[in-house]
């Protein structure tokens, strides 16, 4: 065993190709030491105080949030940066127009005079980690190389870690390397700063080939965590093609019928739409239990059944805070109450994280993201729009007793929804896989509020899944169709939702979270084979009689328009659903094509 030189800890690894690639990056970045995580609680604690020593984190009050910290980012490093990220294939169309673009060499060429020296006078960390239960036959492992103590911390809450991951690699398993640097070198004697970064040179490379993931210039969320939007969406989603499984944008839930029949659902929805909600949600359906599988990514592969059988690759919750309180999801509430890494939210003076919307009353003073004093009525926001939290999945109240399960769970349906004020009824079903790839290919939130009665400007976000597919969209596409044409494939059921629909006059018609389980038992029924529906042009709907709304004060004519669809509204859709495939060229799969044909002509029909 190689017992690797490090400050603290004790880690061993044979494996030749790692230990190469460990000392060619610590070459080219020339840090000051070299740190190998061992993943354990010391090594956890020690980076919070790390963090704490330098002025980068601050910690919250023992008696409000144990254990927790602070943290406040530079302004210019708050958020993912789309347009500084990049998918370095050979050829730009197997990027697609989703995707901004660049050649494996001249990426290279432009990142190399950028890591050269990047982590001088800064620890570098090798942090082994893997995406999934470690060992589970659904995981696959990366190593990531940072600079960022506060990325070894995240990473600590967010993947599992450490030695038990390097047991598991071996001697030769395989495992995507991950390079990330903050692109802030210090000179000697040259005075930190709270959140170092690189404001002018942000660069989040993926290299579809050699399934590698370079990353300069940010510290924050998915740029710098690599695990998480560019390992285990856009580099997972080329391997999932390459080896016939599926890595989606979905959370996992699982929901047990009062007789004790349990079902998993996976669903996707762009951003906005809660779905850290729904992944915890408190079923208000008696009798009914939701458990949480996971809250942002499905890894899904076959299982000897013929069944797609899911595993949540992360082990934690990187939460978006405003919003967040004990009305909106009282399970995430309960999860950050301790051991948690707050990142540019609001700080009371009592030593207590404050954010938008949170519960209570408005404190008269805080201190907020931007580190200035704060009081109600300031016209800027006391936590960033972007704010998160991080959290421990195991921290959940609901989290499921077999999240862990190496196994994976089995996924009876698949959920698509968007933000549709307007046209969208509030629950339909596919008819096929296939035409449930269609109702995913053609997701969609509005843009723009609509005018009364009037339809928003649509942003389409297929399977949610638009700046995180590592190839061309329309390939992806097919890559589903195959999926379904797998021989002995048992796929899950498709279903759209909308819990967003308006009345004319603005007003909700739908309340919402925990009501959102009837919905859920619907699908249930659907999976079963029981549950009536009313065939309309665009799918299967429930009809009013086969929805619980038992104890649901709600106005008949509410529920009669969340369950129309309007034929002529739904023609003036078609346009802007030509147009979004129209971007996809050739590589748009003929049967989606064929299946907006079929559905217009159903329209008109
Ligand atoms: O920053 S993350 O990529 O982890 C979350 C998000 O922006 O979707
Ligand atoms: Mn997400």
């Amino acid at each position: 065993m190689t017992q690797v030189n490090q400050t603290a800890g004790s880690v061993n690894t044979e494996h030749a190709k790692l230990l190469a690639w460990v000392d060619e990056v610590a070459g080219q970045c020339k840090p000051e030491s070299v740190y190998w995580c061992d993943g354990s609680q010391a090594e956890y604690q020690s980076m919070l105080d790390t963090m704490v020593a330098s002025g980068s984190a601050k910690w919250l009050a023992k008696d409000k949030k144990p254990n927790s910290v602070l943290v406040l980012s530079d302004p210019a490093d708050v958020a993912r940066v789309e347009d500084r990220t990049f998918i370095c294939c050979e050829k730009e169309e197997d990027a697609g127009p989703t995707n901004h673009w660049k050649a494996p060499d001249e990426m290279r060429a432009i990142l190399k005079p950028l890591f050269d020296g990047c982590m001088k006078g800064r620890t570098m960390y090798v942090i082994p980690f893997s995406m999934g239960p470690v060992g589970s036959p659904i995981a696959h492992i990366g190593v990531e190389i940072s600079d960022s103590p506060y990325v070894v911390a995240n990473m600590h809450t967010m993947t599992r870690v450490g030695t038990k991951v390097l047991d598991v690699l071996g001697a030769d398993g395989e495992f995507v390397p991950c390079v990330h640097s903050i692109g802030s070198p210090l000179e000697p004697g040259q005075k930190d700063v709270a959140w170092p970064c690189n404001a002018d040179n942000k660069y989040i490379t993926h290299f579809p080939k050699t399934k590698e993931i370079w990353s300069f210039g940010s510290g924050y969320g998915g740029n710098a965590l690599l695990g998480k939007k560019c390992f285990a969406l856009r580099i997972a989603s080329i391997m999932a093609k390459e080896q016939g499984w599926m890595a989606e944008h979905m959370l996992i839930l699982k929901l047990t019928s009062p007789q004790g029949v349990t079902k998993y659902i996976a669903a996707a929805f762009p951003s906005a739409c809660g779905k850290t909600n729904l992944a915890m949600l408190n079923p208000t359906v008696p009798g009914w239990k939701v458990e949480c599988v996971g809250d942002d990514i499905a890894w899904m592969k076959f299982g000897k059944d013929g069944k797609l059988y899911a595993i949540n690759p992360e082990a934690g919750f990187f939460g978006v805070a405003p919003g967040t309180n004990y009305d909106s999801n009282p399970n995430a509430m309960e999860s950050l109450k301790e051991n948690a890494i707050f990142t540019n939210v609001g700080l009371t003076d009592d030593g207590d994280i404050w954010w938008e919307e949170i519960d209570g009353p408005t404190p008269d003073h805080l201190i907020d993201w931007h580190g200035n004093d704060w009081k109600p009525g300031t016209d800027v926001k006391a936590a960033h729009p972007n704010a998160r939290f991080t959290a421990k999945a195991e921290q959940c109240p609901v989290i499921a007793s077999n999240w862990e399960d190496p196994a994976g769970v089995p996924i009876d349906a698949i959920l698509f929804g968007g933000r549709r004020a307007s046209t969208q009824p509030l629950a339909m079903e596919a008819s096929s896989w296939q035409h449930g790839t269609f109702l995913g290919s053609t997701m969609a939130s509005e843009k723009t509020a609509a005018a009364a009665g009037g339809l928003g400007e649509l942003r389409f976000d297929p399977m949610a899944m638009l700046p995180f597919c590592g190839y061309h969209m329309g390939d992806y596409w097919q890559h589903w169709l195959n999926m379904g044409n797998t021989p002995g494939a048992k796929m899950p059921k498709v279903f759209y939702v909308n819990w967003f629909r308006k009345s004319p006059d603005g007003k909700w018609l739908w309340p919402g979270f925990g009501e959102n389980s009837r919905i859920l038992k619907w699908v249930c029924d659907r999976v079963d084979g029981k549950g009536d529906v009313t065939a309309t042009a665009i799918g299967n709907l429930p009809t009013i009689d086969s929805l619980d709304l038992d104890g649901l004060d709600m106005p008949a004519e509410d529920l009669k328009q969340l369950l129309t669809v309007d034929n002529a509204e739904w023609l003036k859709v078609i346009p802007a659903m030509r147009d979004h495939y129209a971007k996809f060229g050739d590589k748009l799969p003929k049967e989606l094509a064929g299946e907006l044909d079929a559905l217009e002509a159903r329209l008109k029909a």
